[in-house]
């Protein structure tokens, strides 16, 4: 697999056109950073002229070192006097900024650990630059200097480049440069691949310095390579041109010197033998290996120098080949080994008719590697990095949020599109100590799903740009200090099921819009301005009616007690038999006691559930419930009103759910109406985000641990709302995710396998209960089947689906009540969750906030296609994912 090309010499070009010789080259662009030098210091390198200075701006971690004094000598170039080391973080990052996007740049990065930290230990950890792996350093030898140099395309016009600790030492590193490349340098390297460099050897220099800018205009770093034994050098003062084409511009300096072997005459030519070996770290090498030529000596007329390149005895010059006089030149190519080979003999060898030796003046071998990481989306980077430094987010957020994928930043989740950039999707800064107000630069973020700023202390109002977020499903503001109204378009996305809005325990928040007036709405300028007008009404109107009119106007705050705070009034057994004209109506009955119909004074209807009072375990169970339903509250959980608990009774009052249960409406009780899709998929969205709420919008998180049809009620809207919180479990946010329990308590269909068996409860119980209730509103099934043969077992209604659909026929398990009056696809995604939602291990379920983001799905697909179903034909029949 080998890729070939013979640089070929345009001799008209040569002689007309001496413009491409870049003898002379500005360091325009070039940035040297002095890795660990004191913040503000620069200072002219005298071996290259550049000028290096301090990496502080480049970077906020780390902690500057000088090595130790035992390492310095005077030849030794101060870059590596200091070094920065990172102790803390796994990746730690600087940034070079006003890069050209797709522009062509050389990176280099140096090291020389000179026992900085006396520690005297080696250290091996990686490089990436930008989002991709470039290299692992592995330093054992103190004194060595490791110098690792890629050639890359910008992708944006920043460039990140990251020491990664792997876990084998703390990362550091002495110097840092950045040279931007011509375009037509190093053709190889696209958008797609870089070249990351193995070698660079000048052959046959008398001295043994580096050679570099300004010899180099692109300062490269070429190494002596000489006093080879059989190796002569050969040199010449005359200047090497390098043509308009020339794809790697090698410089005469370099070209200069030549090696070629000793003792050869014209009878007995000999070869030039050399080898490299593979990288150990290199897992799968491909290589890009340059051998550049330039002949140095006049050769007399029958004098001929001819040579074959091989590399492991294969071919790797086309044919034949011989240098042109003081002009550049190269064989190139890729190199891709066969697997497991680690040394690469390369053989000059001179042919038959050649009356001189094989020379050779520099090689170069780099190894190709893929791009195969793209950055963040550039928008959303800015938005999170604004972010970052509003609050002072002090967690390991360094370097790309999204790529690497491994090392994405905590806290946030990402879509990675198989062409495109990762975009940030999920936020959650929960309990991060955030104080001051809601920055706009949420705004930014447009992918963003959900975003959690619960428990934290933001003050301030909540910015309208939440609504501007096309996809946001959950927003999460509980627990903080916010006041004001909430945006009409985030309560509008609310209302109209798009948006889950927590906003609960915000003292000085209106829950609902039209509860807060005016006032509050008011941006500080505006407030300003009307304060101006009022000043004016001071000066032209009467003093005493104008300071009425303003004490008046300023006065009116916005005092909206949160529902937390409320005081649950508390009733009498008196009281109850009034409520229920002396419990006349039954409307449920279970192991608990009886829920009667009632009717309070002002004449809201509720549900009096009335407890047997048997045992103490009994009691407290009641207890728990009063106590949690005191504490909680959400639009799709059924509410409390009042309780009664003295001696004479145990009574819950509840909100009235006029529509009863979901399982009266799925088991066709009479009076009950047969549900369409639609209804049914919303009143599945609705239990999803009260079950959701229980989950990660409680502190303590609570696990009902009975979720089934006949505990989901519905109103007269058919909203859903969760009920009987009798055996739901509270757990404060220190204990672990997972609760040992006695017995599993729940229902038999329902209860979460995993749990049965391993008696750990989680949330993910939850999930697999509502898994079992989703399938049965697709299906009308019950939770569990009995079989139709003789002989046949009773299975789960999940078994059963799963056996159909493995079929590939949806129709064959959706409620035929529904008379197909429902969109495929929705009818599978929702399917799809179901699925997902009972599989056998919790692992493998979704969170109810994923549950969330799909079903919402599902709704937007029904109403896209229920919009114009009238004699359309349903589309995507039998699709399956
Ligand atoms: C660098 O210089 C700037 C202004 O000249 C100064 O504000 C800053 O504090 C200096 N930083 C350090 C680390 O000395
Ligand atoms: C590293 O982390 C520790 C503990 O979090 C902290 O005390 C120290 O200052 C950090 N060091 C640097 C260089 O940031
Ligand atoms: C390194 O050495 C220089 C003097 O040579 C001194 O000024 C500087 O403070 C030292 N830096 C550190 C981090 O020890
Ligand atoms: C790192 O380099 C040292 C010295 O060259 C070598 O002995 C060691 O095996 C290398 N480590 C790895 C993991 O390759
Ligand atoms: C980069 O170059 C390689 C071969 O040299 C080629 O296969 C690939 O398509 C190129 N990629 C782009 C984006 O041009
Ligand atoms: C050519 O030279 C090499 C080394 O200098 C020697 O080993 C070899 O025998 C010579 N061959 C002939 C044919 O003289
Ligand atoms: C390379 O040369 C060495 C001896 O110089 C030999 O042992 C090795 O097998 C050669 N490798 C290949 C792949 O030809
Ligand atoms: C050099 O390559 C040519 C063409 O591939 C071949 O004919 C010739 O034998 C080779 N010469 C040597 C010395 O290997
Ligand atoms: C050797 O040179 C002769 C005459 O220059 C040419 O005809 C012949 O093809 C050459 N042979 C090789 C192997 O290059
Ligand atoms: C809480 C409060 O003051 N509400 C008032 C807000 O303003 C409307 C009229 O715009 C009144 O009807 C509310 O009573």
């Amino acid at each position: 697999m080998r890729e070939m090309v013979l640089l070929c010499l345009f001799l008209a070009s040569i002689f007309l056109n001496n413009t491409g010789v870049t003898g002379q080259a500005d360091d325009a662009g070039f940035v040297s950073i002095d890795c660990g030098l004191p913040g503000n210091s620069s200072y002219k390198d005298t071996s290259s002229t550049l000028t290096y200075s301090s990496d502080d701006p480049f970077i906020d971690t780390g902690t500057n070192h000088n090595i130790s004094a035992a390492y310095i000598t005077s030849i030794l170039s101060p870059h590596y006097l200091n070094v920065r080391s990172f102790d803390n973080g796994t990746r730690n990052c600087y940034t070079i900024k006003s890069l050209v996007t797709g522009g062509k740049y050389l990176l280099r990065a140096t090291f020389m650990y000179g026992n900085y930290d006396g520690l005297n230990k080696g250290v091996i950890f990686d490089l990436h630059v930008g989002v991709n792996y470039w290299k692992t350093v592995n330093i054992s030898d103190p004194e060595e200097i490791t110098i690792s140099e890629v050639i890359f395309v910008a992708p944006v016009d920043y460039i990140q480049v990251c020491l990664v600790n792997t876990g084998l030492g703390t990362p550091f590193i002495s110097s840092l440069d950045l040279r931007p490349m011509k375009k037509s340098l190093y053709p190889h390297v696209n958008s797609s691949q870089s070249l990351v460099l193995a070698h660079r050897l000048n052959a046959g220099p008398t001295d043994t310095t580096i050679i570099r800018y300004p010899d180099d205009p692109h300062d490269r770093m070429w190494k002596p390579w000489s006093n080879v034994p059989y190796w002569a050098e050969i040199t010449t003062s005359q200047h090497i041109q390098n043509t308009q084409n020339d794809p790697f511009e090698a410089p005469s300096a370099v070209l200069q010197t030549a090696v070629t072997p000793v003792n050869a005459t014209p009878a007995n030519t000999s070869a030039l033998k050399f080898f490299w070996l593979a990288d150990p770290f290199d897992k799968d090498p491909d290589y890009l290996a340059t051998f550049h030529f330039s002949e140095l000596q006049t050769l007399t007329n029958g004098q001929k120098r001819e040579f074959n390149i091989t590399i492991n005895d294969a071919m790797f010059s086309p044919k034949p080949y011989s240098p042109y006089p003081l002009y550049a030149d190269a064989i190139y190519g890729r190199y891709k080994p066969f697997p497991g080979m680690r040394q690469y003999n390369v053989t000059l060898k001179a042919s038959s008719n050649s009356t001189l030796s094989p020379i050779l003046n520099a090689v170069e071998v780099f190894s190709v590697l893929p791009v195969s990481d793209i950055p963040t989306d550039s928008v959303d980077v800015s938005a999170i990095n604004a972010i970052k430094s509003k609050y002072q987010i002090k967690r390991d957020w360094y370097g790309d949020p999204c790529a690497p994928k491994t090392y994405a930043w905590d806290g946030l989740n990402c879509s990675y599109a198989v062409s495109g950039s990762p975009r940030i999707t999920d936020l959650s800064l929960a309990s991060s100590g955030l104080t001051g107000e809601i920055t706009n630069a949420f705004g930014n973020l447009k992918a963003l799903q959900t975003l959690n700023l619960s428990h934290n202390n933001l003050a301030g109002s909540i910015p309208d740009v939440f609504s501007e977020l096309p996809l946001l499903a959950l927003l999460d503001l509980t627990g903080n200090k916010l006041s004001g109204s909430i945006p009409s378009g985030l309560l509008k996305k609310s209302n109209d099921g798009l948006l889950t809005l927590r906003v609960g325990d915000n003292a000085d928040l209106c829950n609902d819009g039209t509860e807060c007036n005016q006032t509050k709405k008011m941006s500080n300028s505006s407030k300003i301005a009307i304060a101006i007008i009022f000043l004016i009404i001071v000066v032209l109107i009467i003093a005493a009616a104008s300071i009425f009119i303003i004490s008046k106007f300023t006065g009116s705050t916005c005092v909206v007690e949160t529902s937390i705070q409320l005081e649950y009034p508390q009733f009498t057994y008196r009281d109850l038999e009034q409520i229920t004209d002396t419990f006349k109506q039954e409307i449920g009955r279970g192991g608990f006691g009886i829920v009667y119909i009632g009717r309070l004074v002002d004449g809201t209807q509720v549900a009096v559930k009335m407890q047997h009072r048997r045992s103490t375990q009994e009691v407290n169970n009641f207890i728990v419930e009063a106590q949690l339903l005191t504490k909680i509250h959400h639009r799709n959980l059924v509410s409390l009103i009042g309780y009664c608990n003295d001696e004479n009774c145990l009574a819950l009052v509840l909100e009235y759910m006029s529509e009863g249960s979901l399982q009266d409406h799925l088991k066709g009780k009479p009076g009950s109406s047969c549900l369409t899709w639609k209804e049914r998929i919303r009143i599945a969205l609705d239990s999803a985000k009260g079950l959701e709420y229980l989950h990660k919008g409680c502190n303590p998180r609570i696990i009902h641990q009975d979720i089934k049809p006949h505990n989901i009620l519905l109103n007269e809207r058919l909203e859903a709302k969760i009920a009987d919180f009798g055996v739901s479990k509270a757990f404060s946010s220190n204990d672990d995710t997972h609760v040992s329990m006695k017995d599993p308590v729940g229902t038999y269909g329902y209860i979460d396998p995993e749990y049965y068996v391993k008696r750990k409860l989680s949330e993910k119980s939850d999930v697999y209960s509502f898994g079992v209730v989703l399938l049965q509103i697709i299906t009308g099934q019950p939770a569990i089947i009995q079989g139709t043969g003789p002989e046949s077992e009773p299975v789960n209604v999940s078994q059963w689906v799963r056996q159909r659909l493995s079929r590939g026929n949806i129709d064959s398990v959706v409620d035929a009540r529904m008379q197909g009056d429902y969109d495929i696809n929705s009818v599978w995604n929702a399917a799809n969750v179901a699925l997902e939602c009972t599989e056998m291990s919790g692992v493998h379920r979704p969170t109810m906030a994923d549950v969330i983001v799909r079903l919402q799905e599902c709704i937007e697909l029904e109403a896209a296609v229920g919009r114009n179903r009238n004699g359309v034909s349903r589309n995507g029949v039998n699709k399956k994912e």
